[in-house]
């Protein structure tokens, strides 16, 4: 971090993902692309220790990535927490939704669970929530973004990953998985919390 005499403010140079879900960092490098900030990622940092999320919300494991990585690299840190909350299940799964389906829990074996547990459930309202935590100079600054939709029927789509193939955000009739990576960036979750990332990053230039 540099300090701007002109501006009298704060300037990041460099800004690493507090994460290894690679499909993570592909969303977030495209969504901070522009910022002009070098990106990476604890895949970058063999060294690291992978965080245990043992936080009872989003915002306490957020915070509790970026504050790790950001301690230990001695460099700025962004962290993304993200859950998957339907309403027909009291917003199961939430912050269990990476170990739905239990131990071993992949991708496929979380989706199969979601369908079987809405199944004859006519109530498929439900969204995805990230909280992002920045961490700069000690301080914490977290931001949160929501996309709402349904869950569908059955899998459909090959792009995107985790719930993907059976989220269909409000006013689009594919799933994120069926859907071009651009425009789930733009109307997401993670783009809409990247965005205001980036405007408050923007700000301390
Ligand atoms: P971290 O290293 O960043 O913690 P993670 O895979 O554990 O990676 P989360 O706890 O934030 O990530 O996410 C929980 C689960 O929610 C994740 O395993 C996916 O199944 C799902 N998920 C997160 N973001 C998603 C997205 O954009 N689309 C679909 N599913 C998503």
């Amino acid at each position: 971090m540099l300090f701007s005499p002109e501006k009298k403010t704060l300037m990041i140079k460099q800004l690493v993902l507090a994460t290894r879900n690679k499909n993570k960092v592909v969303e977030m490098q495209q969504l901070l692309h522009h910022l002009g900030v070098t990106v990476t990622s604890a895949l970058d940092y063999p060294q690291l220790e992978d965080v245990e999320e043992d936080a009872p919300t989003l915002e306490g494991n957020a915070i509790k990535k970026c504050n790790y990585v950001a301690a230990a690299l001695g460099l700025p840190s962004l962290s993304d927490d993200t859950g998957l909350e339907v309403e027909a299940l009291g917003g199961a799964p939430g912050v269990y939704s990476a170990r739905y389906s239990g131990p071993g829990a992949t991708y496929q074996s979380n989706v199969q669970k979601l369908l079987s547990e809405l199944d004859n459930t006519t109530n498929r309202n439900a969204q995805f929530r990230s909280v992002m935590a920045l961490s700069i100079d000690g301080h914490i600054h977290t931001f949160e973004g929501i996309v709402r939709g349904e869950i569908s029927t059955e899998e459909a789509g090959k792009g995107g990953f985790g719930y993907d193939p059976v989220f269909i955000p409000h006013g689009y009739t594919k799933t994120f998985a069926e859907l071009p990576a651009e425009l789930k960036n733009e109307i997401s979750h993670r783009g809409r919390a990247i965005a205001q990332v980036i405007e408050f990053i923007a700000g301390l230039k």
